[in-house]
């Protein structure tokens, strides 16, 4: 069981003793706990062996017995008691954007509303109106969050779902006679959000190789099984399932496999074409021609390519999105070894999880050449943000970290946030104070996408900040983009020289890939930053350069594939260049 399965079981907790009614103070316990074992850096399970649950903060006794029980029992009995009083279906409102525990309590009270269905035929049947809270704006809202959810619903975030493919192609590569696996379809791809995991593999007993892959840990439900491919439902976190396709193909024919289960539809469609045209047929077990069926290519996929002429085209540009028009592929398309820093990142001064040190630590191991540690601003309170005084104090304490450790350049920064009219959230005379500096908008995202871009061109001009974070705002799965106009926020940056990030969280992959394209295209430069909260979440730079190369992105348009002078240069020419503008 791990931190995140624990801090879960006693946030629903407190999201039923509040749907309930219960007093606030005993509800808070519960969410403060979750809070404690999210945050944890250790293991809660050897924490707990250690016999050391009580020592965290915000549990008590009895919240240690509790996770205790969990531990070893897999459940706690108050949970199950609580789900007979309180309809348990009524925790899948929380993923409506601005619907919580009292809100929902509201619907399930004064409506007999207990799930998402019952909630959709409400509203369309006008039954809300008139609740207490829920004037005509905020239906509309909940109208808006339903239709949002249906849209994104079954496919899964590319983090999540890499490191279950990840899981399971270990867990084949053990199945005996298994000589290689490799992943296919839209998480090979790259893309942001993924239906389901494609597997292929060479084995020499199909039928004992799928019979395997069936019975493997966390199997709900067995789809498909035949000798050469089978089709499951993985449990990957409890009421979290993804579907996983096992194809076993033989090794002469795995090149044309995998082209073929690569993708995507529409790429494969464009290059059966080019094959017809020659009199050729190209399907999962070869390119042939259709007279006689001699075999033209089939064991490897530069091999199919090349005999059409074309290039091996990276799986990240296989979406029928130009590639066939381009002359060659790049050879410096952006790849992880080309990334030589990491611009964007939280530490205990915010809402991060370890110190500058740390992090700068982690990074050198990553063989980083610079880091800039960007803690949030004073408004972004939620988060812990800096109020000038504390700025004052943390810069002077990451330049002393930057002196203690070597081998690493160390910047201090600050996610600044974007406030309603585009004024930024510190002074001029602080920002000045600071060698790089980060915008964002967190707050009051409208729906008038005039407004949004003014208020970024206005960030984009001040002569301090440096790039633009998360540009649209959106959390996949949780909350649309925000309206922008990309194309004139990516022609003022290129102007002004501030960079637009790709951030590579995998809740965020924002700029996502078309938008990064379009941005590149304008002469924006693009920087892609982990915005890591603790020293793990550098290892998401991965998804954040795999959206760069589905934009076609090559190393040198990506600012930190730069050399610390060059990154130097880029902030002082901005400032050089916009203090005279201002004379
Ligand atoms: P997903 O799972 O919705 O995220 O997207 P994909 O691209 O992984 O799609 P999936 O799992 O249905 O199929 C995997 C690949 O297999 C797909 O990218 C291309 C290939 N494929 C599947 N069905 C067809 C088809 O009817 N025609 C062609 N040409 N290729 C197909
Ligand atoms: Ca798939
Ligand atoms: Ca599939
Ligand atoms: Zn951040």
């Amino acid at each position: 069981m791990t931190n995140a399965d624990v801090a879960r079981a006693f946030d629903e907790i407190a999201d039923l003793l509040e749907i309930k009614g219960e007093d606030s103070f005993r509800v808070n316990s519960y969410r403060r706990v979750a809070r404690s074992v999210a945050d944890l850096a250790g293991e809660i399970t050897q924490v707990a062996q250690r016999g050391e649950l009580a020592t965290l903060a915000g549990v008590g006794k009895a919240s240690a017995e509790k996770i205790q029980e969990l531990l070893t029992t897999g459940r706690i009995v108050l949970r199950e008691e609580l789900a007979r009083e309180v309809p348990i279906s009524l925790l899948e409102l929380r993923n409506i954007p601005g619907l919580g525990p009292k809100k929902i309590a509201v619907l399930w009270k004064e409506r007999g509303i207990t799930s998402l269905d019952d909630l959709k035929q409400a509203i369309a049947d006008g039954k809300l109106a008139g609740l207490k809270g829920f004037a005509e704006k905020s239906i509309q809202y909940i109208r808006d969050g339903l239709e949002f959810l249906a849209r994104v619903a079954g496919r899964t975030r590319l983090g999540v779902a890499w490191q279950v493919a990840e899981l399971c192609r270990e867990n084949v590569k053990q199945i005996p006679g298994v000589s290689r696996v490799e992943h296919a379809g839209s998480l090979r791809r790259g893309q942001e959000t993924v239906g389901d995991l494609d597997l292929l593999c060479v084995g020499t007993d199909g039928a004992a190789v799928i019979d395997a892959f069936t019975t493997q840990p966390g199997v709900t439900r067995v789809l498909a099984k035949g000798d050469t491919k089978g089709s499951v439902l993985l449990e990957y976190r409890s009421g979290r399932e993804i579907q996983v396709d096992l194809r076993v193909v033989p090794s002469a024919s795995f090149g044309a496999a995998w082209q073929y289960f690569t993708g995507s539809k529409a790429h494969n469609v464009r290059l059966r074409e080019m094959a017809q045209q020659r009199g050729w047929t190209l399907n999962e077990y070869a390119l042939s021609e259709v007279e006689g069926g001699k075999v033209i290519a089939a064991e490897t996929e530069p091999d199919i390519y090349a005999a059409l002429g074309l290039p091996c085209f990276p799986p990240e540009l296989r979406e029928d999105r130009g590639e066939f028009e381009l002359q060659k592929i790049p050879k410096d398309l952006l790849t992880l070894k080309h990334i030589r820093g990491d611009l964007h990142m939280h530490t205990t001064a915010s809402d991060g999880h370890n110190s500058a040190e740390e992090m700068a630590l982690a990074a050198k191991a990553l063989g980083y050449e610079y880091i800039c540690v960007t803690d949030h601003s004073q408004s972004s309170a939620i988060a812990n943000g800096l109020k000038p005084d504390r700025l004052k104090q943390h810069i002077e304490d990451v330049r002393r970290v930057a002196k203690r450790v070597s081998g690493i350049t160390i910047w201090i920064g600050a996610e600044v946030d974007i406030l309603g009219d585009g004024q930024l959230d510190y002074g001029d005379e602080l920002l000045a104070e600071l060698d790089w500096v980060v915008a964002s908008v967190h707050t009051g995202q409208g729906k008038d996408i005039d407004k949004n871009t003014a208020r970024t061109l206005a960030a984009i001009r001040n002569p301090y900040v440096n790039v633009i974070a998360h540009p649209t705002g959106r959390l996949i799965n949780r909350r649309d983009a925000m309206q922008l106009d990309i194309e004139t926020i990516a022609l003022e940056a290129a102007a002004t020289g501030t960079a637009l990030e790709i951030n590579a969280s995998t809740y965020r992959l924002d700029l996502k890939d078309q938008h990064a394209r379009l941005a590149h295209q304008r002469g924006a430069r693009i920087c892609i930053d982990c915005d890591a909260h603790s020293t793990d979440q550098f290892d998401q730079m991965r998804f954040g350069v795999v959206t760069a190369r589905r934009a076609g992105l090559r190393a040198g348009a990506v600012l930190n594939t730069h050399s610390a002078e060059d990154i130097r240069a880029f902030v002082a020419a901005k400032r050089s260049k916009l203090a005279q503008r201002k004379r």
